[in-house]
């Protein structure tokens, strides 16, 4: 099974956590997600210590250069994402950014950049028919 870096906001707010668990509810069902507490609103995101959050940092990023495919939602600005987003581009993965044209503005920095596929969505069955085509291809 293919292997995906699901990201999404932590400490830049949780206002979309039910959405980030339906869709890893969704992509669990045909691919491993490798970062599946993103979408656990009963997570504390406070920061930690320094140490704790190095280990956070090495972890993920030892997870991104291990994954398959990654899947951004960013209709919540994160910076963790944003650094997460310009990582997985150097090292040759296939981005997938989900934003809902009604909740944000997207960067220019996403974008703005041909390397990543940005999707536009309003709804999670959007999402699934979006998900499924990216899949199909892969
Ligand atoms: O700047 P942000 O915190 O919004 O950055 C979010 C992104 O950074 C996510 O896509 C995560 O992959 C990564 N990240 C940030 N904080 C954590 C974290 N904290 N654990 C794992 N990845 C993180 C521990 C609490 C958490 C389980 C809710």
């Amino acid at each position: 099974m293919k292997k995906v870096y699901f990201a999404a906001s932590i400490r830049g707010g949780r206002s979309d956590v039910a959405v980030y668990h339906q869709m890893i509810e969704y992509i669990k069902q045909t691919c491993v997600v490798l970062t599946e507490h993103i979408g656990i609103s009963s997570h504390n995101v406070k920061e930690n210590s320094v140490q704790e959050d190095q280990a956070i940092y090495e972890k993920d990023v030892s997870m991104l250069r291990d994954c398959d495919l990654v899947i951004a939602e960013c209709s919540v600005a994160s910076l963790g994402v944003g650094y997460e987003l310009a990582y997985a581009e150097q090292h040759h993965k296939e981005v997938h950014i989900f934003y809902r044209k009604s909740a944000t503005q997207l960067s220019a920095m996403l974008k703005g950049n041909q390397y990543f596929h940005i999707h536009p969505y309003e709804d999670i069955e959007t999402f699934q028919e979006i998900f499924d085509k990216i899949i199909e291809t892969k």
